[in-house]
C-alpha cells in the first residue's frame, strides 16, 4: 500500500479507555491501515488486540452502502436518500399528529461522537419528547445513579494517571479490566502493581485480570470468588469487619474518623444496618470463606491509598444502585476519596458512553447533567435552543422497547442493537415487530435492523471527525480519512438533514466544530473547551472556562451534593429476582471476552478478533459437568424461563460450582434470549448478571449455519 496522504490521529472505536491510534489512508478509499500513535496521551503508543484490528471492519464487504426501504411485500429495497428522508419526515410528523410526541423513542449511540449524540437528543427534544436514551442504561446506569446522588458526578472519581502513580490497593469488584479495558490494566494498574500495589478481585469467574496479576499464585493478592448477586453481603462483611476492628483498636486508623465527621453524613445509618448483621451466615451465602473476606477488609483498610473499581458485575443487578452505594460506603468511612490514588471508579464501557451521557442523551438530563425538571437549568438551555423543552423525564431505552407497540409507536435507533443487547431478547424482537415505524442508522445490517422500515447507511469512526470522551473524562478529537462508500453519510449529516426538514432551523451545521461550539454553550463542564484547545492531548472535564485544566481527581475539598457531604447509607441484601430452584438449578451469569465486543457486529466481522473465539460457549464447573455427564467441548442446550440456546460447554474451574458463565457477543446462541427482564427500580438497569438456568445434554447435533432455536 502506498499513499501520498498523511495518516490521521484519532481514537480507538472500541472501549472507553480512549487510546490514540493513527489511520493511514491508502490509494483506494477503503484501503485504510492501523498505525501506532507513539505519544498518544492515554496509551503512549500501546494498543490492545482490538485497537490494532480496528481498521479491519472499515471496508468490510457487509457494510451498508445505500439506504434501504421496506417495500409492500415486506422486503428491503435500495432507495435514494431523498426517498428515505421523505419517508422518515412523513412518519415522524404522522406519529406526532396521531399520538403526540411521546409516542416516539430515540436511541442515541455510545459508538458515535459527542456532536452527533448532541444532535440526536436535541432532535428528540425539539420533536417534543424526552424519550431519548443510550446504552449506559444497560451498563453503568446504576453506578451513575449512586455516584451522582451520594458524591456528585456520575463518573470516575479519579483518573488512570493518578491511580497509576498513587494507588496502593486495587479493589476490583465485578470488573475485568484485563480484558475489557486492557490498556488501563496493562499501562496503568499493572505498573502500580509491579511497584508493590495489592489487588483484591471480587468476581465469580477467573479471567485475564486474575492471570495478569497472578492473583491466585501470590499471598499479596486475593480473588474472592463469590456467587453472582452476593456483593452486598460480601461488602457488608468487609464493612462490619472494619467497624469491629476500629471499636477494639481505634489507633490503627482503619476508619477515618476525621473524614467521616467533616465530609460525610449517614454513618449512623450504616452502623445501624450492620448492627445485627450475621457475618458467618453471609459468608456462607457468598460462597467465600469468612477469613478470606476479613483479610481483604484488613488489606483495604490499611492501604495508604485504596481505590475501588466497579463494573458490570455490580451494576447489572436489580440491586445495582445498592451494590455501588455499598462501595461508596467503604470508600467514605475509610477516607479513600478526594485524593490521588483512591476513589470509586467505574471504567466506562463504550468508546463514547461517557460523552453520550455528558451531552444529554438521557431521558432525565440535558447537556451537562442538568435535570429536565429543574426549571432554571431547563430555561437556560431553552434560551440557547430557542424552543420549549418538555419538563418531565422521558422513558429509558429498556422501557421504550417494552412500550413498543403500546404507547410507543415509532423508534429512531442510531447505532444500537437492542434485539441482541436487551434482556429477554425474544420478547424485545416481538415488541419491536409491533412498531408502526422504525429507523435504524448503522454501519452493518443488524438483528435490530431486520425489524426496521428504513435503514440508513452511516460512515464508520475512521471516516469522520468529532470528539469522544473517555472513561476518565478526557475529551479527545477524532479525525477521519473520508468516506469509503460514496453513498453513505456521517451520522451528523443525516441528523442535520432530518432536523432541517422537520423544523427548518436549529440543525443547520456544516461541520462538527460548529456543533461543538453550540454544545459548549449549553454544557457547563465543556464550556471551557474548543477544538483548538483540545489539540492532541484533549482536556478533562470539568472545564468551565478556557484555560481550565480539568481535574485529574474529584472532590478534593467537598462533594458536589447539595450539602457538600458524601452520603453514607447502609444497604441490605436483595437476592437476584431469580434464584436457583429444582426446575432451574443453576445460576447463569453473562460477561465479556477480550477479543469480542458487545453484540459482535464489529468484532465477529474482524478476522483477527473472530479467529480466536468464533462462537459462543458456556463455562461449566467440573463438579457440575460430572453430575450432568458433560464432556469438555460437547454441545449442550442452555435454557431459562425465557428461551434456550445451543452452545459448546467448556468444563473449567474458571467458574464456580453451580454457576454457568456465557457471553452476549454471538447472534447464533444469543445469551439475551435467556436473561431476565427485571430492572433496578431507580436506575432501570436490567439484571443481566443473574438468572436461573438449566442445561440439557444429549441434544441433536448442531447445525451452526441454521442458528439456534
Ligand atoms: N473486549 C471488550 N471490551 C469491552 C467490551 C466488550 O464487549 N469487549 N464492552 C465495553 C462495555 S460496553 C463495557 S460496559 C465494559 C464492561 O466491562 P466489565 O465491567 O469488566 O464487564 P463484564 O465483562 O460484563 O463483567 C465484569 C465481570 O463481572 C463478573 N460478574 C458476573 N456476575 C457478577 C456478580 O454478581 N458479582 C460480581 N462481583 N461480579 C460478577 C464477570 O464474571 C466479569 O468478570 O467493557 C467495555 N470493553
Ligand atoms: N447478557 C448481557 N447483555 C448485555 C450486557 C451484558 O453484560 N450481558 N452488557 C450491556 C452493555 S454494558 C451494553 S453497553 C449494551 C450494548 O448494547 P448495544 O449498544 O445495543 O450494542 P453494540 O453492539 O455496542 O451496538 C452498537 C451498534 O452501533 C453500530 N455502530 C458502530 N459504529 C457506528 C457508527 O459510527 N454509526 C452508527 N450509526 N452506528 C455504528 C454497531 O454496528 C452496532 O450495531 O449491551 C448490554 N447487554
Ligand atoms: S484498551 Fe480499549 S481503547 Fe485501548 S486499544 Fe484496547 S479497545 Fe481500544
Ligand atoms: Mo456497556
Amino acid at each position: 500500500m502506498s499513499s501520498d496522504q498523511e495518516p490521521v490521529k484519532t481514537i480507538c472505536p472500541y472501549c472507553g479507555v480512549g487510546c490514540g491510534i493513527q489511520v493511514q489512508p491508502g490509494d483506494e478509499p477503503g484501503d485504510v491501515q492501523f498505525m501506532p500513535w507513539g505519544d498518544a496521551p492515554v496509551n503512549e503508543g500501546r494498543i490492545c488486540i482490538k485497537g490494532g484490528a480496528a481498521t479491519e471492519v472499515v471496508d468490510h464487504e457487509d457494510r451498508l452502502t445505500d439506504p434501504l426501504l421496506r417495500d409492500d411485500n415486506g422486503e428491503f429495497r435500495e432507495a435514494t436518500w431523498e426517498e428515505a428522508y421523505e419517508y422518515i419526515v412523513d412518519e415522524l410528523e404522522r406519529i406526532r399528529e396521531d399520538y403526540g410526541p411521546d409516542a416516539m423513542g430515540f436511541f442515541a449511540s455510545s459508538k458515535v461522537m459527542n456532536e452527533e449524540n448532541y444532535l440526536l437528543q436535541k432532535l428528540a427534544r425539539r420533536y417534543g419528547t424526552n424519550n431519548v436514551d443510550n446504552c449506559t442504561r444497560m451498563c453503568h446506569a446504576s453506578t451513575v445513579w449512586a455516584l451522582r446522588t451520594s458524591l456528585g458526578a456520575g463518573a470516575m472519581t479519579n483518573s488512570m494517571r493518578d491511580l497509576r502513580e498513587e494507588c496502593d490497593l486495587f479493589w476490583i469488584q465485578g470488573a475485568n479490566p484485563g480484558e475489557q479495558h486492557p490498556i488501563a490494566n496493562s499501562q496503568y494498574f499493572r505498573q502500580a502493581v509491579l511497584e508493590g500495589a495489592t489487588v483484591i478481585q471480587v468476581d465469580p469467574h477467573a479471567n485475564k485480570t486474575t492471570r495478569s496479576f497472578q492473583i491466585d499464585d501470590t499471598d499479596r493478592h486475593q480473588h474472592l470468588q463469590l456467587n453472582p448477586g452476593t456483593d452486598i453481603p460480601l461488602l457488608n462483611i468487609v464493612l462490619k469487619t472494619i467497624l469491629e476492628h476500629h471499636a477494639d483498636h481505634p489507633d490503627d486508623g482503619w476508619i477515618d474518623e476525621e473524614f467521616i465527621a467533616e465530609r460525610t453524613e449517614g454513618f449512623d445509618h450504616l452502623k445501624a444496618t450492620l448492627a445485627d448483621f450475621d457475618k458467618e451466615a453471609a459468608a456462607e451465602e457468598c460462597g467465600v470463606p469468612l477469613e478470606a473476606i476479613e483479610l481483604a477488609a484488613e488489606k483495604y483498610a490499611t492501604a495508604d491509598n485504596a481505590a475501588i473499581f466497579t463494573g458490570m458485575g455490580m451494576s447489572q443487578h436489580a440491586c445495582g444502585v445498592d451494590n455501588v452505594q455499598n462501595e461508596i460506603n467503604l470508600a467514605l468511612i475509610t477516607g479513600n476519596l478526594g485524593r490521588a490514588g483512591t476513589g470509586v471508579n467505574p471504567l466506562r464501557g463504550q468508546n463514547n458512553v461517557q460523552g453520550t451521557c455528558d451531552v444529554g442523551a438521557m431521558p432525565n438530563v440535558l447537556p451537562g447533567y442538568q435535570l429536565v425538571d429543574d426549571d432554571e437549568a431547563r430555561e437556560s438551555v431553552e434560551d440557547v435552543w430557542g424552543f420549549e423543552i418538555p419538563d418531565e423525564p422521558g422513558l429509558t431505552n429498556v422501557e421504550i422497547s417494552y412500550e413498543a407497540g403500546d404507547s410507543v409507536k415509532g423508534l429512531y435507533v442510531m447505532g444500537e442493537n437492542p434485539v441482541m443487547s436487551e434482556p429477554d431478547a425474544n420478547s424485545v424482537a416481538d415488541r419491536l415487530g409491533d412498531l408502526e415505524f422504525m429507523v435504524v442508522q448503522d454501519i452493518f445490517m443488524t438483528e435490530t435492523a431486520e425489524f426496521a422500515d428504513v435503514i440508513l447507511p452511516a460512515t464508520t469512526w475512521a471516516e469522520r471527525g468529532g470528539t469522544v470522551t473517555n472513561t476518565d473524562r478526557r475529551v479527545q478529537r477524532m479525525r477521519g480519512v473520508g468516506k469509503v462508500h460514496e453513498n453513505t453519510k456521517h451520522d451528523r449529516e443525516i441528523l442535520t438533514e432530518v432536523g432541517m426538514r422537520l423544523f427548518d432551523e436549529g440543525f443547520d451545521f456544516d461541520d462538527p466544530e460548529e456543533i461543538f461550539e453550540e454544545l459548549r454553550q449549553v454544557c457547563p463542564s465543556y464550556h471551557g473547551m474548543t477544538y483548538d484547545l483540545l489539540g492532541e492531548e484533549g482536556l478533562h472535564w470539568p472545564c468551565y472556562e478556557p484555560g481550565d485544566e480539568g481535574d485529574p481527581f474529584l472532590y478534593e475539598d467537598e462533594f458536589e451534593t447539595e450539602s457538600g457531604l458524601g452520603h453514607i447509607e447502609g444497604v441490605e441484601h436483595t437476592p437476584p429476582a431469580e434464584t436457583p430452584d429444582d426446575e432451574y438449578p443453576l445460576i447463569l451469569t453473562t460477561a465479556r471476552l477480550e477479543e469480542h465486543y458487545n453484540t459482535g457486529t464489529m468484532s465477529t466481522r474482524s478476522p483477527t478478533l473472530n479467529r480466536q473465539t468464533p462462537e459462543n460457549f458456556v463455562d461449566v464447573h467440573p463438579e457440575d459437568a460430572e453430575r450432568y455427564g458433560i464432556e469438555d467441548g460437547e454441545y449442550v442446550r442452555l435454557r431459562s424461563r425465557r428461551g434456550e440456546i445451543t452452545l459448546e460447554a467448556h468444563v473449567t474451574e474458571a467458574t464456580k460450582e453451580g454457576v454457568v458463565w456465557t457471553t452476549p457477543h454471538f447472534a447464533a446462541a444469543s445469551a439475551n434470549k435467556l436473561t431476565n427482564h427485571v430492572l433496578d427500580e431507580r436506575a432501570k438497569i436490567p439484571e443481566y448478571k443473574a438468572a436461573a438456568a438449566e442445561i440439557d445434554v444429549d441434544i441433536e447435533p448442531v447445525d451452526r449455519a441454521a442458528g439456534d432455536d
